[in-house]
């Protein structure tokens, strides 16, 4: 199987460089780029095609790249851990790790000359970091309680990984798929509360009975872009567990095949959709298939609001217990992931879980290990019980590391969060996403006030500032929020979050 782009598509810069040259040729070429460093290696190769291998080239902090991983359903285990936290380490300052909002892990600060090395290690490891950018397929999440939350209806672990080696040939790279007309996001729930955010994916998998039997609603084309955002739609379709990684084989062929290319903008999965019309989408997918789908269960099993997993909770296995950590915005430096996989190895079972809130869960503690693990230092950093503002909070990269930023947002978010918990009680969570540019991937539409970085101008100058996004719901009956007030400078947005937080979600001033 090749991929096959029409011929009568007007070629844009990405699929010039595409039909140059597969990203994944570079997989062969790493020694030679380590040799020749960053400044002299082939531009095209280095800001683009690296991209493929997970080497994300950084115009912010130039010779310091970036590595986004691949972590099926957001697991890792101790050890892998540690492998990652040894990469990190050897930067110092520049050196640290990243949760991101797919459940997965982004590198920071590494070094051109040391890919070959690290991907060694990696490969020792059982990690990897293939065609985790560019035109390829994301990393899959699920469920991040799967096989521990005793009121999951499907395990979605393996499922997960299995989609995972049929898109990257078990991590060894697949030509097959890539060269997709632009990024493809899925997404498997096996829970009740849609922990995944299903409907913001190009396909999503939400738990069904249909005829007694347990399996899948199918949705497709959910996205975010700086021109359009759009919730999955039904594709009128439920699938037995078995059958998940076919489909999967088959929309993404359709897709690459199909798939608008002449415009980057008009690129993704649902504008093929639209194009086309869900029932010869269906049709399509059905021939590729090689047999009829059935069609959707009448409802999904999406039925709880959808929890945070912080904090300690019993699992389905008598006498053992997750504890959800929580990691400001994300971040994590070397000394942190040393600590958590020793922690997770002397209480729980050596797994890490991460969560698409960019948080850490740690399985499989005893009953009587929980309490000297809350004596663990590292628990007043990361803790089971944060303020009920900063446990929601969200934030993408942002301007620290990320050319496409408009304005900071990890350390901005950080700073305004501690100021308005140390001036409101706050009564319930408020989940709060900040993200850096309209390509929302700190997604400010699923929250409930979404922050999205703009250019202002105030007192007659250019300044940093947010449009404000509200009415994000998610778990049952996900909804998109959408913008309500544009261009508020960021010097002056604290007193409105304060005004929202005290008529809309019940917080007092202290
Ligand atoms: Fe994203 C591009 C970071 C989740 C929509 N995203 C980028 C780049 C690669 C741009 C770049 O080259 O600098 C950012 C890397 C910055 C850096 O140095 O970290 C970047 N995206 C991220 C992460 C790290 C945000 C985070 O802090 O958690 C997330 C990594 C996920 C992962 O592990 O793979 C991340 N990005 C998302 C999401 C959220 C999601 O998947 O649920 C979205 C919206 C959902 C979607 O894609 O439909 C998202 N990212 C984008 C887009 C807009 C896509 C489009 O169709 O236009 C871009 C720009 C692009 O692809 O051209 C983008
Ligand atoms: Fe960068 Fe914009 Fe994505 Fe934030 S939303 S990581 S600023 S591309």
């Amino acid at each position: 199987m090749t991929s096959t782009v029409p011929a009568e598509t007007s070629l844009n810069k990405f699929e010039k460089l595409k039909s140059e040259k597969d990203g994944l040729a570079v997989k062969s070429e790493l020694e030679d780029f380590a040799r020749l460093g960053w400044e002299a290696m082939n531009e095209t190769d280095r800001d683009h095609r690296l991209k493929w291998m997970g080497v994300f080239f950084r115009p912010v902090t130039p010779g310091k790249f970036m590595l986004r991983m691949r972590m099926p359903n957001g697991i890792l285990t101790s050890g892998q851990m540690r492998v990652l936290a040894e990469v990190v380490e050897r930067y110092g300052e520049d050196g640290n790790a990243d949760i991101t909002t797919r459940q997965n892990l982004q590198l920071r600060g590494i070094r051109l000359e040391d890919i070959p090395d690290i991907f060694r290690r990696f490969e020792q490891a059982g990690l990897t970091s293939i065609q985790s950018g560019m035109d390829n397929v994301r990393n899959i999440t699920g469920s991040p309680v799967a096989g521990i939350d005793a009121d999951e209806l499907i395990d979605t672990r393996g499922l997960v990984r299995k989609v995972q080696d049929m898109i990257t040939n078990n991590g060894e790279g697949n030509p097959s798929f890539t060269n997709l007309p632009r990024k493809f996001n899925i997404a498997i729930a096996g829970c009740r509360d849609n922990s995944v955010h299903a409907e913001i994916n190009d396909i999503a998998f939400v738990p069904a009975y249909k005829d007694g039997r347990l399996g899948f609603n199918v949705l497709v084309g959910g996205f975010f872009s700086a021109k359009r955002c759009e919730a999955a739609v039904p594709l009128n379709a439920w699938v037995d567990p078995r059958d998940v990684v076919a489909l999967c084989e088959a929309i993404l062929i359709v897709y690459r095949n199909h798939g608008l290319r002449a415009n980057r903008q008009k690129a993704r999965l649902m504008w093929l959709i639209d194009e086309w019309g869900m029932d010869k989408f269906r049709a399509e997918v059905e021939q590729q298939l090689g047999h009829p789908l059935q069609t959707a269960a009448p409802k999904d099993e999406i039925l709880w609001d959808k929890r945070d997993h912080i904090g300690i909770h019993a699992q389905k296995q008598p006498g053992l217990n997750y504890v959800g950590l929580h990691v400001p915005v994300g971040r994590l430096y070397a000394p942190d992931m040393f600590d958590l996989a020793r922690i997770a190895e002397v209480y729980g079972s050596g797994e890490i879980r991460l969560t698409v809130e960019q948080n850490v869960i740690i399985p499989d503690v005893p009953d009587s290990r929980v309490a000297p693990l809350l004596k663990e230092p590292l628990l007043e950093k990361f803790s089971v019980s944060p303020g009920l503002l900063v446990r929601s909070l969200v934030s993408c990269t942002g301007a620290q590391f990320c050319n496409f930023a408009l304005i900071e947002t990890k350390n901005r978010a950080m700073a305004l969060i501690n100021e308005l918990e140390s001036e409101l009680e706050i009564t319930r969570p408020v989940r709060i996403h900040w993200t850096g540019c309209p390509n929302s991937c700190g997604q400010p539409q699923v929250a409930d006030i979404g922050l999205m970085g703009t250019k202002v101008r105030k007192d007659g100058k250019a300044a940093e500032g947010v449009d404000l996004y509200m009415g994000g719901k998610v778990g049952k009956h996900a909804e998109l929020g959408t913008c309500v007030q544009k261009g508020i400078p960021c010097d002056d947005l604290k007193p409105i979050l304060r005004n929202l937080l005290i008529e809309n979600f019940g917080a007092r001033p202290k």
